[in-house]
């Protein structure tokens, strides 16, 4: 069964879309935990981090790129931001299928729980 962020990359489910190429897209989280917040998440389907194969390195590099140029057409790369991956139970993953959270526009506090 298609993950829900499938559902979002294939225009099934509504999403505000950010950016997108052929290997992410991104799109701002519907449940913000800061002034900004978004999802990159790679259109293959990957349910968690234990699940990346060495063949998906580059995409996975791609993703943390990604996040860098949106912190900076948003203009908070100089100020700083947040990127998390959650994993499973204990890394609080609600969404089985593997996204980057990019937190920005407030100072972050430290640790995140
Ligand atoms: P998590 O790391 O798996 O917990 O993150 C899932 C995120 O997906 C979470 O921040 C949700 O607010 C977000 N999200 C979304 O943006 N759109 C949705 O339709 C759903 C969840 I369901």
């Amino acid at each position: 069964m298609d993950s829900l962020f499938t559902k979002i990359i294939n225009r099934e489910i509504p999403a505000e879309i950010i950016y997108e190429d052929d290997q992410v897209i991104a799109f701002n989280d519907i449940n913000p935990q800061a002034p900004f917040h978004a999802l990159i998440v790679p259109k293959k389907h990957i349910a968690t981090l234990n699940d990346i194969s060495s063949e998906d390195e580059s995409l996975v590099g791609h993703m943390i790129k990604t996040a860098a140029v949106i912190a900076e057409r948003e203009g908070f790369a100089e100020t700083g931001y947040r990127t998390v991956f959650n994993c499973n139970e204990h890394g609080g993953q609600t969404v089985y299928h593997i996204h980057l959270h990019l937190l920005g526009g407030k100072p972050m506090g430290w640790p995140p729980y």
